[in-house]
């Protein structure tokens, strides 16, 4: 069905994730009339598309969850300590009856293109179902939803199965008996392998980095944990809003690893690691910033992977080198380098052995070619921006996103880009997004979204819009907390390193509890850097 006449909105969303459904909530609350479009069948964004087996959150349940209904808090009750995809997508689903969001939302709808009008004040946006206008208009497209396919020689030539795990069928995937090859180990692999190793009869891992990885340490959640959580949840998200660099909360880090003695070194990255998950990073203070403070870690994780992996060169090959612990998004995992102890499971060094092509019934390496019935791409995403870039918005004088951001997406707090009057996004490049506890960051977007949309109205203007001065010296800031790190070091997908082509530039914001005090500071000064008309 195609509507003819554009519909018109005061704000038009993208997106019906975990961004996409508290903004509505928000902006319907406030009077403004509001349409949501959303390519898939339902709500869930990333929980929706990334159904791979083993697909689950390495923030914790609990604290991976809305604050802003604690109503919902009490009402909905995590399973696990961390929560597996088909639990947050039902969780989503949940939030969006509960709050009867689906009416205004339109399923199956991509967003093709979007066009500033100067004259009219608004964005002329098409969209698969015919055309709409809007004031305002929201890309709460998310971080990671434009799936990045190699372009590996013969890839379509490939007659057996082939999948990317971003992209995971809905009815899910019977590896049972099959001869399978997975390309990549980053963290959609490396919570994926076990799982397909326990149904192939073969499962060939093929590896071109090693990533380093901390076991989950994942359990059912008791009554007394969830209430304990309950008891005390508002004061703890408020506190790690306010002190952590990435919304979780956590024990901090009392000293720098370079000033403990190696009995203290020892029992603090022990502990971590017995307890499990993403804050093993938060085990010292200098970790992420002094190369000789992040080898302790390194080698403590590498350790770890000689201890777990019986074959000593296979070992050896999981073993990350090339890059600091921490400057790529740690995995984790349940049983990863355990599974390399399988008999029918070998890993794919393809730094010893290049991938050269993939064949009509398999995959050719230098050392010759090996037949499989399926192919798991692995192979993530193009992050941050892939999603922008897709819908490529015209923005004032015909000039398109992608020619502004050509040397490297520019947003002003990852909100708004000059030459974009009324255009929102959310968890934007520039902002900490990605480097946090997502949920965190996504209603502190949309609450300073909705705080500028009520400026507007108190003002009685219709336009808003980045300094463009400004936004060349959050640009620079954004850069200057990198390079202040050791994150620059690693070929990552925070530096767009894994898109061919794409610019080179560190696009989070280091630190969501700077990041607030900046906003903070700006909004005690009336938002310089954004221009009201
Ligand atoms: O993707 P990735 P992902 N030939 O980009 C390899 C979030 N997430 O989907 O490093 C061979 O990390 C590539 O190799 P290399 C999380 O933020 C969260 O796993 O480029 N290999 C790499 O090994 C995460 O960081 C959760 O040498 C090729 C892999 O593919 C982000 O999503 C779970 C190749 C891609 O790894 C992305 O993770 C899952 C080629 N041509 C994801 N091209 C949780 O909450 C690429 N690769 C737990």
């Amino acid at each position: 069905m195609s509507d003819s006449s554009p519909a018109r909105f005061d704000v038009v969303v993208v997106g019906a994730g975990f961004a996409g459904l508290y903004l509505l909530h928000r902006l319907r609350g406030m009077g403004l009339s509001a349409r949501v479009y959303e390519r898939a069948e339902g709500v869930g964004g990333t929980w929706w598309w990334n159904r791979y087996p083993g697909a689950r959150c390495d923030v914790e349940s609990l604290q991976y969850s809305y604050s802003w209904d604690p109503e919902l808090e009490r009402d909905w009750t995590w399973s696990e300590k961390y929560a597996a995809q088909p639990e947050i997508q039902a969780y989503a689903e949940f939030v969006a009856e509960r709050h009867d969001l689906k009416r205004d939302i339109r399923f199956e709808t991509s967003v093709d293109g979007a066009e500033w009008d100067e004259a009219a004040g608004l964005w002329r946006i098409a969209t698969s179902r015919g055309p709409a206008e809007a004031t305002h208009l929201v890309l709460a497209t998310g971080c990671l939803s434009s799936t990045s396919l190699p372009d590996i020689p013969g890839r379509d030539d490939f007659r057996g199965e082939t999948y990317h795990t971003g992209l995971w069928p809905h009815e899910g995937v019977d590896f049972t008996g099959k001869r399978v090859a997975v390309i990549g180990t980053g963290s959609s692999a490396i919570q994926s392998i076990p799982i397909i190793a326990a149904q192939a009869a073969e499962l060939a891992v093929h590896q071109r980095t090693p990533n380093f990885s901390i076991p989950a340490r994942n359990a059912p959640l008791t009554d007394a944990q969830r209430a304990e959580w309950l008891a005390r949840s508002a004061e703890r998200r408020e506190w790690a809003r306010a002190n952590t660099r990435n919304a979780i909360v956590t024990t901090l880090p009392q000293k720098p690893v370079l000033e403990a003695t190696p009995e203290e070194r020892e029992a603090e990255f022990s502990r971590r690691w017995e307890s499990g998950g993403i804050t093993f990073s938060a085990a010292f203070n200098d970790l992420a910033l002094d190369p000789e403070a992040n080898e302790y870690a390194a080698e403590f994780v590498r350790e770890r992977i000689r201890e777990i992996v019986k074959d000593p060169a296979t070992a050896e090959a999981l073993c990350p080198r090339d890059h600091p612990i921490f400057t790529k998004r740690i995995c984790v995992d349940t049983d990863y380098f355990e599974t390399f102890n399988l008999p029918h499971v070998r890993l794919v060094n393809l730094r010893e052995t290049p991938l050269e092509t993939v064949t009509e019934t398999g995959i050719r390496t230098s050392a010759g070619e090996t037949p499989y019935d399926a192919i798991v791409y692995a192979t993530g995403f193009d992050a941050m921006t892939g999603s922008i870039l897709a819908i490529d918005p015209v923005g004032k004088g015909g000039r398109r996103m992608s020619q502004a951001w050509a040397e490297g997406p520019k947003a002003f707090l990852g909100l708004l880009t000059a030459g974009f009057p009324n255009l929102f996004l959310v968890t934007g490049p520039g902002s900490p997004s990605v480097l946090t506890n997502m949920i965190v960051s996504i209603e502190h977007h949309v609450d300073m979204i909705c705080e500028q949309l009520s400026r507007l109205a108190a003002r009685g203007a219709t336009r808003i819009e980045a300094d463009p001065q400004a936004q060349e010296e959050w640009v620079a800031h954004v850069n200057a907390r990198a390079a202040a790190t050791l994150y620059p070091r690693a070929a990552s997908w925070y530096m767009g390193a894994n898109i061919p082509g794409k610019p080179r530039v560190f696009m989070p914001y280091i630190g969501q509890d700077e990041y607030r005090r900046q906003v903070d500071a700006l909004a005690a000064q009336d938002w310089p850097g954004l221009k009201l008309s």
